[in-house]
């Protein structure tokens, strides 16, 4: 990889500015109908100005959840990279690094050089993006714990860089939260001691001060707000109490039914500020993505897409799209961590349960000639709270598929990780590109009013292992057309065409 992360394309399509890049691009796709049971296709082509803000803000960013295992870890991560910090272990010293982030340890192809040969440049260096060592942490728990005590709690770090990070987080302490005890599992009870009093309307009005006094006391540019606390139950949708904006919000003024996540998500949109749920449970209720649309504000969810789903993504996206036919998937895991105790309760679970198990559906239903319509692969999600283990998560998968004149090929995969510095990287890149997306306007040659992404931020989808998209919209849960997907867009604003992996160059005599 190159050394140097900077770029510039020379191109009559793409102007830098003082404020802003700005990029002519063609967006090339097909449009299909279907004619007396002929499918057409249609080539299309669409002008596109991309305009990206060059400005980085100084971004903030709130956890909710600021001391749970993931919290804890993301704020120690950024303070150990932007202290450079090393510490002995065991099996060497070991050096502060973002691996698992897709913006900070995942690259990018620019093309090929004069030797034929690709150059690659860190995903980072696409746009300009607020680099993770300059973020500023604030957040809410239930639990009262400073970070550097929340972060002895996790036991996720090496001791030897939980001692030097210590003096760093003491001094970090969460805001109090709302805690509604039927929405997250009895056995949490005992950590809720750092609450907000009041009506839900009088704790909403406290958690959007607490935006406020964060974004002006350390001096931001911008607030985002990320959900990383404890799993809900699911909230039931309501005609009359949260399907629609004026609903919540009256629901809210009357203390009717509203999770603590959809309050938090509700505060968020009132105050500006993106909302992301890194959650299973359905916090963006109709009634909040109406309220995000009508000011305009970025919301993402659900549910952080770590390891075992994402394997899962890219494993029955390469089976179906090979053309075998996976019959089968049992995915099993056991833990320790808090999560894991939260889970434990059957609504908790159950929420994790439907957000683990969808997550095949999109490969499924693309490929008719394997699967009847309304046939899907039989999908068993097993989840066990093991104390002993802690944060150290192991999951065991069983893929079925049949293979031609009667075969089957079963596959058995075996995964231990460190839950937590599997999701701190995921958090991360989720706050960075929607700050990212927040700066980037588009207009066409048809509809020439610059315009921003959908409020309903499905580029984000990579990071999710339930994403949601706008109305409409296909849900796709394959982790490389995500990735595409992301990849593509940052490229079309600086008018780059799409990653195309063809190579033609190297298929010619
Ligand atoms: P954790 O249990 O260690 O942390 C959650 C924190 O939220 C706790 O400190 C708890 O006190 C706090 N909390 C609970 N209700 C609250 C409320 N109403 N307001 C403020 N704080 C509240 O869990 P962990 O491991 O950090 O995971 C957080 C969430 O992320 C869970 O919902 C989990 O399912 C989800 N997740 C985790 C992934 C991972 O790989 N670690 C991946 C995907 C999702
Ligand atoms: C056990 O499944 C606990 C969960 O919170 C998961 O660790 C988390 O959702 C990550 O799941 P996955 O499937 O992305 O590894």
């Amino acid at each position: 990889m190159e050394a140097a992360a900077h770029f510039f394309v020379e191109s009559p399509d793409v102007v830098y500015g003082p404020e802003a890049i700005e990029a002519q691009y063609e967006y090339r796709t097909t449009r299909v109908s279907r004619e007396g049971g002929v499918l057409k296709v249609h080539p299309t082509s669409t002008r596109f100005t991309f305009r990206t803000a060059r400005q980085v803000p100084r971004l903030g960013v709130m956890l909710v959840g600021w001391g749970g295992n993931n919290g804890s870890t993301l704020t120690a991560a950024v303070l150990a990279n932007r202290l450079r910090l090393s510490w002995p272990t065991r099996s060497g010293r070991k050096e502060a690094n973002y691996y698992g982030s897709l913006t900070q340890a995942g690259t990018v192809s620019l093309g090929l050089d004069a030797e034929g040969q690709e150059v690659f440049v860190p995903f980072s260096a696409l746009l300009p993006m607020v680099a993770p060592n300059d973020l500023v942490f604030d957040g809410w728990d239930i639990s009262s714990l400073n970070l550097a005590e929340a972060m002895r709690r996790a036991k996720v770090l090496d001791w030897g860089l939980q001692e030097q990070l210590w003096p760093h987080m003491e001094a970090l302490r969460p805001r109090p939260s709302v805690y509604i005890p039927e929405f997250i599992a009895a056995n949490q009870s005992a950590r809720a001691d750092n609450l907000i009093p009041g009506s839900r309307a009088q704790q909403l009005e406290q958690i959007r001060r607490d935006i406020r006094d964060f974004r002006s006391s350390a001096g931001l540019d911008k607030v985002i707000v990320l959900w990383t606390a404890n799993t809900e139950r699911f909230c039931e949708v309501i005609p009359g109490l949260n399907d629609t904006a004026e609903n919540l919000l009256r629901t809210i003024e009357l203390g009717l039914e509203v999770s603590p996540s959809t309050l938090f998500a509700v505060a968020s949109i009132l105050e500006g500020c993106a909302f992301l749920n890194g959650s299973p449970q359905n916090t963006l209720v109709p009634g909040a993505l109406e309220l995000a649309w009508q000011h305009r504000v970025f919301v993402g969810g659900d549910d952080f897409k770590s390891g075992q789903t994402k394997v899962k993504s890219v494993l029955v996206d390469f089976l179906i799209g090979s053309g075998l036919k996976t019959m089968s998937i049992v995915s099993y895991n056991h833990l320790g961590n808090n999560d894991g105790e939260n889970l434990s309760a059957p609504l908790q679970f159950r929420s994790k349960e439907v957000s683990k198990s969808n997550v095949v559906d999109d490969m499924v239903q693309s490929n008719p000639v394997l699967y009847t319509p309304g046939e899907e692969p039989d999908h068993c999600v097993v989840i066990k709270y093991v104390p002993y283990v802690g944060d150290s998560k192991r999951a065991l998968d069983e893929y079925t598929s049949e293979l031609m004149l009667g075969g089957t090929n079963t596959l058995v995969l075996h995964n231990t990780c460190e839950d937590s510095l599997l999701a701190a990287p995921i958090m991360l890149d989720l706050a960075l590109l929607t700050e990212l997306c927040q700066r980037v306007s588009f207009c066409t040659d048809m509809d020439p009013e610059p315009q921003t992404f959908h409020p309903v931020l499905s580029l984000l989808s990579f990071l999710f292992k339930a994403p949601l998209v706008p109305p409409g919209s296909p849900v796709v849960n394959a982790l490389f057309r995500q990735r595409s997907c992301i990849e593509n867009i940052l490229r079309a604003c600086v008018g780059l065409p799409p990653q195309n992996h063809m190579l033609l160059e190297h298929k010619m005599e």
